[in-house]
């Protein structure tokens, strides 16, 4: 179900991966869809308004939040990478996007977590939402920041957030791990639309997957929300298990959660 309860949305990182799959479909979700990124974003269609600019600029960042009811903030570095981008992006970017949502009354963000917080635990085990971070890198590590930002500023602020632990969302899984941390874009639409729309939202650190039959991630703790994911992985297995080699259990990547990303880098 898309409620349009919110007048003026901003949408980071809009001209990304993700970003351009809910730049169309959040325009359901509101009147007025801001979009921003430091990469071109093209001409700002109907009921579109566009603010190019990098996050780790505190001003811009204030321009992008002025005016808006929510956030939902996919803006960043998303992969494993030196410290120094991730720093200005990911650290300094989501303390300054919190700081002008507390300036200019923002009382609600959803922020694009990562499955690389938790990257560390094994593949054959299954988390919650109160299970410790085990970052498997700088990347899962400043994602583990933004995650403890929104909480502090929950905390003494009452803006609520809601943490998506995205797994992995492409318009179908690449390889055997990606059956358990699939999220089509459908469902990633009905993930941050539960998280825009739900009465009461808090605090919420949920894991962005979506029906998929192999799982490691249980999402009791964010009842509240009402995800209720539509898609499965289920439908391409077979595929994936005839196009992609019998895994190497000795091999880190196939024994975390986090996949490649616990043996990639370092970078300096
Ligand atoms: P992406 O890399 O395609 O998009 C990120 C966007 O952020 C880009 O358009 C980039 O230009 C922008 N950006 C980077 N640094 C910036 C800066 N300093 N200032 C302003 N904009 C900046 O990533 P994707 O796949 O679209 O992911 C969106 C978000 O979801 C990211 O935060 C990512 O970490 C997170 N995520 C994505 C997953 C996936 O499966 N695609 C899985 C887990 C998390
Ligand atoms: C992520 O956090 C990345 O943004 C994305 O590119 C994928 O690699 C995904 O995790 C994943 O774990 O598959």
């Amino acid at each position: 179900m898309t409620i349009r309860v919110h007048r003026k949305l901003l949408l980071t990182g809009a001209a990304g991966g993700l970003g351009k799959i809910l730049r169309e479909r959040l325009k359901e979700n509101c009147d007025v869809l801001r979009l921003s990124d430091i990469a071109d974003l093209g001409a700002a269609g109907d009921r579109e308004e566009i603010i190019i600019g990098d996050l780790a600029d505190a001003g811009v960042v204030d321009s992008m939040v002025k005016g808006v009811d929510a956030i939902v903030h996919l803006g960043g570095y998303s992969v494993e990478g030196p410290f120094q981008p991730i720093l200005q992006a990911n650290i300094i970017g989501a303390y300054h996007l919190y700081e002008a949502a507390r300036r200019h009354d923002v009382r609600r963000v959803i922020f694009a977590s990562s499955n690389h917080v938790t990257g560390f635990y094994r593949q054959g085990e299954t988390i919650d939402a109160s299970h410790a971070p085990r970052p498997d890198g700088i990347y899962g590590l400043s994602k583990a920041f933004g995650e403890d930002l929104s909480r502090l500023y929950f905390d003494r602020y009452g803006i609520e957030t809601a943490c998506l632990r995205i797994g992995s969302s492409y318009p179908e899984p690449k390889d055997r791990r990606m059956l358990a941390t699939w999220l089509s874009y459908g469902d990633l639409h009905r993930l941050v639309t539960a998280c825009l729309t739900t009465p009461v939202l808090g605090h919420t650190i949920i894991f962005g997957m979506s029906d998929n039959a192999v799982t490691w991630w249980d999402n009791r703790l964010a009842r509240h929300v009402g995800y209720s994911p539509q898609d499965s992985s289920d439908a391409f297995r077979d595929a994936v298990y005839a196009r992609t080699p019998a895994p190497d259990l000795g091999d880190p990547a196939t024994q975390c959660q986090g996949g490649v990303f616990v043996r990639t880098g370092p970078f300096e």
